[in-house]
């Protein structure tokens, strides 16, 4: 076949990631996940060729009756499994649904309160980030690293006499849950409001094993849609009130023109096999996460959040400074295969973020190709060969590739009946 050479070029970079991250890999960075092949089967239609700014029956373009009906079916399924009466489906990442959420709460020259970015912000929720593009000023929540988590009383303290417009939770590293009910109330005592980035456990919320912030009283919770939510890469806004709704939905236009409907069929049937088999996977990565913890503190290497038990996410989080600092570390364990990022640590200074001291691990893209308590105490000696024992990473590499052959296959959902994933396959079989 005779085809221009920057073609072959292209296919080749683009097998080589392929088969490197999705076959050899141990893949533990903390925000991503692997679609399952029926949503990605759904992900590359037509959908992804067209226009239809504007809402449901509002559109800017004709054309739109069916996206019109995978719009809705989405925004129903998702308000179904979050039990919540308004969905905004249409940000195509978590920072455009924070400024869509920013953006209807706030004005120029209001403030937020949030924690730093050592401390877990995300930079969105930052000056240096959405917020600061909308012209809102920053100030601190503060962060105790004995609890893991924001110190309320300060934090009570700051808010009546800072009487911020905004207060936003939720985090990067995020290891256990904002008080979301106490600052709700602190907010609500000064009129102001609160939006909580859930991007991270947005998953371990649809389980039921963590809650929704928006029971908790926050005003507007916020998240991405392939995290602990293993679908495709996407944000999505939630909240009770119709108003905040509204004032939300007017300003997609504003961040996104022409949103990304190709996403929705593949975020409507993530929805749907969450709402079957999103609690089994939700428990069995809290599970993985912790077991992770422990066996790398029995291999030597500190974990943070010791005397709060280490994690109730998704997420683990190291403390290398002793092993040279998160960057050599992140890098030679990719060396290894071992796919991870360096991550600040609460004591860190943000002009650190090219050595800080940790390093950030999630487990939840590894328990959706099936690995369970006992494959993480390996996973966490392969680390430790190379982190503590000083063990040269291109021998663990192929350690590393024989190990992850055992974990391969996502099926439709998450430890899915063997019937149900035939049944997938026929479906498949027959095209789209
Ligand atoms: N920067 C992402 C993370 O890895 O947490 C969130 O968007």
């Amino acid at each position: 076949m005779l085809l221009p050479n920057e073609i072959y070029e292209v296919l080749k970079i683009v097998r080589s990631h392929e088969s490197w991250r999705r076959f050899e890999c141990i893949n533990l960075i903390a925000s991503e996940n692997t679609m399952s092949p029926l949503a990605k089967a759904l992900y590359v239609t037509d959908m992804m060729h067209r226009y239809a700014e504007g809402r449901p029956g509002k559109r800017f373009y004709q054309g739109s009756r069916y996206i019109d009906a995978i719009e809705l079916k989405v925004s129903e399924l998702l308000s179904c499994l979050f039990n919540v009466r308004f969905i905004e489906p249409r940000a195509p990442s978590g920072t455009i649904a924070n400024a869509i959420a920013f953006k209807a709460l706030a004005d120029a020259g209001d403030t937020a309160a949030v924690v730093s970015i050592s401390s877990g912000a995300h930079i969105s929720h930052t000056s240096r980030g959405i917020l600061g593009a909308l012209g809102i000023k920053q100030i601190e929540l503060p962060f105790s690293t004995e609890l893991w988590n924001i110190d309320v009383d300060q934090a009570m303290k700051i808010i009546e006499v800072a009487r911020p417009k905004l207060i936003v939770l939720g985090a990067s590293l995020y290891l256990f849950p904002h008080p979301t009910k106490q600052l709700a109330e602190a907010a609500h005592s000064i009129g102001a409001r609160l939006v909580h980035d859930a991007a991270h456990v947005l998953g371990l919320i649809a389980g039921g094993i963590w809650t929704n912030p928006l029971h908790e009283g926050a005003d507007v919770v916020t998240a991405s849609t392939h995290k602990t939510f293993p679908g495709p890469q996407g944000g999505l806004v939630m909240t009770n009130d119709e108003n905040v709704f509204k004032a939300l939905s007017s300003h997609v236009l504003t961040f996104v023109s022409n949103h990304h409907i190709h996403r929705f069929p593949a975020l409507a049937v993530t929805t749907i096999e969450m709402k079957y088999f999103g609690e089994s996977y939700a428990l069995q990565t809290i599970r993985n996460a912790k077991t992770f913890a422990e066996a790398l503190v029995a291999e030597g290497i500190p974990v943070v959040a010791e005397n709060m038990g280490y994690t109730k996410s998704h997420m683990v989080a190291i403390d290398v400074r002793r092993f040279g600092g998160g960057a050599k570390i992140a890098k030679i364990l990719e060396e290894a295969n071992i796919i991870a990022n360096k991550n600040l640590l609460p004591w860190d200074r943000q002009e650190e973020a090219y050595n800080p001291s940790g390093v950030r691990f999630g487990v939840q893209e590894m328990t959706r190709f099936g690995m369970r308590e006992k494959d993480f105490e390996e996973v966490a000696k392969l680390i430790a060969d190379i982190i503590v024992r000083g063990r040269d990473p291109a021998e663990i590499r192929k350690k590393v590739i024989e190990f992850r052959k055992m974990f391969t296959k996502i099926y439709y959902g998450f430890d899915m009946p063997e019937e149900f994933n035939k049944s997938v396959e026929e479906f498949l079989n027959l095209g789209i």
